[in-house]
């Protein structure tokens, strides 16, 4: 099949879950066309079944907002009509699903039918989606779409709880490659970030308020108390400078480490002992499951999709929302015996494999099979 697909290319879940997808597609024997603003962090390479086509936003002193629909979906309808795409694939709702349908209408037009599928990411419908300025556009281009599919059964959930939708939407979990993934480090330089006797505490995030980076401090705080530890704080956001203040306040500067955005995500988890994902919600944490397929259990909460992806008492434990002296609890818990942490280490591996990419993306072959032949 010749696939086009729509996200956002910069580090976070949806983009690189379409990254991921479309590469994997590729090697299945698909041409996939990523079509967005800028080539997507974890593309790095082209191939003759590989291509990236950059939308181009122009300037103009007139508009106060630069018009990226109108480019993305001129875009689409210049791609497909150029390399005869035969499917869209847009993952996160706004504004790809709505630009996608804009497409279609106009390819429509001039006698093409091009199928759209819309990937739910979680943003896009919790806390984005379902604002009342977006709210009717997103279920529109929900319903418009040919096909919907949603990373979790709890985002599916929500997405009928908060939406007037009339498609079925196919549940898809997201996936982990762990032939790529597991990592094949001799050495992944421990050493340099810890003394043996230290245990590492890690969380990767876009660093927004829905992570409750607040929370990963504390809890790291209590830790650091009771046993020694160090903390490695990944990605670049809103809430960064906050940490860094908080941090410096509660005297643990020596103690934590801001890596910012970082393309070594598995060398880090590589010398992580457990991985803290206290969000206030999640669709289905893919940086959850990164860190298990690395072997580093979870201290989570258990909110949205978390439940689905981390089971408590084996990759890790699930706490309520805010839950922090729980939370704390549990980390210990894992981390103070060395047989216990082994064991956690082993289960968060076992976990990761249900999401095996080799599972997954058969499942959006079939869905992109069954829309095309519905034509
Ligand atoms: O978590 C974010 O803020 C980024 C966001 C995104 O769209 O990239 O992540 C969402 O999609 C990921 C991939 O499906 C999920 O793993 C994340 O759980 C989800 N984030 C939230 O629901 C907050």
């Amino acid at each position: 099949m010749k696939i086009g697909i729509v996200c956002y290319p910069t580090f976070g879940g949806s983009g690189v879950v379409a990254t991921e997808l479309g590469l994997e597609l590729s090697r299945r024997g698909h041409e996939i066309h990523f079509i967005t603003y800028s080539q997507p962090v974890r593309l790095e390479l082209l191939s003759n079944n590989v291509h990236f086509h950059e939308v181009h936003v122009p300037e103009y002193p007139l508009f106060h907002y630069q018009p990226y629909e109108l480019a993305l979906s001129s875009k689409l309808v210049d791609m497909v009509k150029l390399h005869g795409i035969q499917l869209l694939h847009v993952h996160y709702a706004i504004p790809h699903a709505y630009a996608a349908y804009m497409a279609q209408q106009m390819l429509l037009d001039e006698g093409i039918l091009v199928p759209i599928v819309t990937t739910l990411h979680g943003t896009d419908i919790t806390l984005v989606g379902s604002h009342p300025f977006y709210k009717p556009a997103v279920a529109f281009s929900i319903n418009k779409s040919d096909a919907v599919t949603s990373v979790s059964e709890s985002l599916k959930e929500d997405t009928l709880r908060l939406f007037n939708i009339k498609k079925d939407i196919n549940v898809v979990p997201n996936f982990i490659d762990l032939d790529r993934h597991v990592n094949n480090f001799t050495d992944c330089q421990r050493a340099m970030m810890a003394e043996d006797h230290e245990r590492i505490i890690t969380h990767i995030s876009n660093f927004r308020e829905v992570k409750q980076i607040p929370d990963v401090i504390k809890i790291f705080y209590n830790i650091q108390k009771e046993i020694p530890a160090k903390l490695m704080m990944v990605g670049e956001g809103p809430e960064k400078e906050g940490a860094e203040i908080m941090v410096e306040e509660l005297g643990i500067s020596d103690k934590v480490i801001f890596f910012g955005n970082s393309n070594e995500i598995d060398r880090i988890l590589c010398f992580s002992d457990l991985f803290l994902l206290p969000s206030q919600t999640e669709s289905f944490g893919l940086a959850a499951l990164e860190a298990m397929a690395s072997g580093v259990p979870v201290i989570s909460t258990n909110t949205g999709g978390l439940p689905e992806v981390n089971e408590d008492g084996f990759s890790g434990y699930l706490s309520d929302v805010n839950a922090v002296e729980d939370m704390t609890r549990n980390a210990l818990q894992i981390l103070r015996n060395s047989a216990t942490l082994s064991t956690f280490k082993a289960n968060a591996k076992v976990q990761s494999k249900k999401f095996d990419i080799h599972k997954v993306v058969p499942k959006y072959e079939a869905i992109y099979e069954e829309t095309l032949n519905r034509l």
